[in-house]
């Protein structure tokens, strides 16, 4: 039922809107008792010890340890618990769970181009099930964007040359407003698009009747071939020239400078754009640049089709070092998880 009230938040649609709200809502109660109670004794003060006649002198004031001790502690409790309360909810929304089912968004002037693992792509549109964990992947082809889902309580800057992730769990079916919070020229207040949930079936339908597209994790590996990547970096270590690419997604990798860095997102992408900033031990500064060559949403395919290279070791299902010689799964055309 609509109403002529400006409603106090957003609609509440996903599993960290109503934590988020609860401590929103306690901030704001603590931050109007306190204006009350202050207010209030500083008014009551005020005229109970107003100045009654001109040669009044007040009496000296002692101070008290008691009274000192007493408004030091409380408000601290106070002040931790808020910090504590947020820090558990922004550890909660910064770390997406391992099960959830990966988006791809790329930020544009001024459109949200959004791809999913299974292959269908949608522009200022994000179809999502209710009730599954959904990890979005994003960044951006030009300028920095923020993708901003008020009913979801999420909202993150979209950055050129790098990927931020964030997650959400959707609770309710209905299509809720998508914007962009970061002002990025002209028509930056047209960018707006719509999350529909769906029931998962529902959903799973919605999926069946755009499955005529080619997964990421295809569309990466045909990159990899027509870019010649296949000649160095066989997946499974053969060629030699390159690091073997099966199992690497998510390893630590050692340099050639002795450090250890994690083959995250932001690892593979530095890797194809800048080969050089982080060099494997063992190997040659030979490999050139890519960049300019491949788009973000290219980038974004290579990734997927890395991250779907598994080592297939006997008894040791997921990736391993990659030293293990092993079989190599490549990606298929659907490779959804069901992660709940
Ligand atoms: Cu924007």
């Amino acid at each position: 039922m609509q109403t002529s009230w400006v409603p106090f938040v957003p609609p509440s649609a996903s599993t960290l809107s109503g934590k988020l709200d609860a401590l929103y809502f306690y901030l704001s109660g603590v931050t109007i008792f306190f204006t009350l109670l202050i207010s209030g004794v500083l008014i009551f003060f005020v005229i109970k010890y107003r100045r009654r006649t001109p040669w009044e002198i007040p009496r000296p004031v002692a101070g008290s340890h008691k009274l000192e001790t007493l408004w030091s502690v409380i408000p601290f409790i106070i002040a931790m618990s808020m910090f504590v309360w947020g820090a558990q909810l922004f550890f909660e929304q910064s770390r997406p769970p391992n099960n959830a089912v990966e988006v791809y968004v790329v930020g544009k002037q001024w459109m949200w181009k959004i791809q999913h693992s299974t292959g269908q792509r949608e522009i200022n549109e994000l179809h999502v099930p209710a009730g599954r964990k959904i990890k979005l992947i994003m960044t951006t082809e030009d300028v920095i964007h923020d993708f901003f889902i008020p009913a979801f309580r999420i909202k993150a800057d979209v950055i050129p040359g790098r990927y931020t992730t964030q997650w959400f769990e959707a609770t309710k079916p209905g299509s809720y407003y998508l914007f962009c919070a970061e002002y990025c020229g002209m028509n930056h207040s047209g960018m707006i698009g719509s999350v529909v949930v769906m029931e998962p079936t529902e959903f799973d339908d919605w999926l069946g009747g755009n499955a005529s597209q080619q997964s990421p994790a295809v569309a990466g590996q045909q990159l990899y071939e027509t870019l010649g990547c296949v000649s160095c970096h066989g997946a499974a270590g053969e060629g030699g020239r390159g690091p073997a690419l099966a199992g690497l997604f998510g390893r630590q990798v050692f340099l050639s400078n002795g450090q250890t860095v994690k083959a995250d997102e932001a690892y593979i992408r530095e890797s194809v754009v800048n080969p050089q900033a982080k060099l494997v031990a063992g190997f040659g500064p030979i490999m050139p640049t890519f960049q300019g060559q491949v788009s973000e949403e290219q980038l974004m395919q290579i990734l997927a089709f890395i991250k779907s290279l598994q080592i297939q070791t006997p008894g040791a299902p997921g990736p391993g070092p990659a030293a293990t010689p092993g079989a190599v799964a490549s990606p298929t055309t659907n490779t959804r998880s069901r992660g709940r």
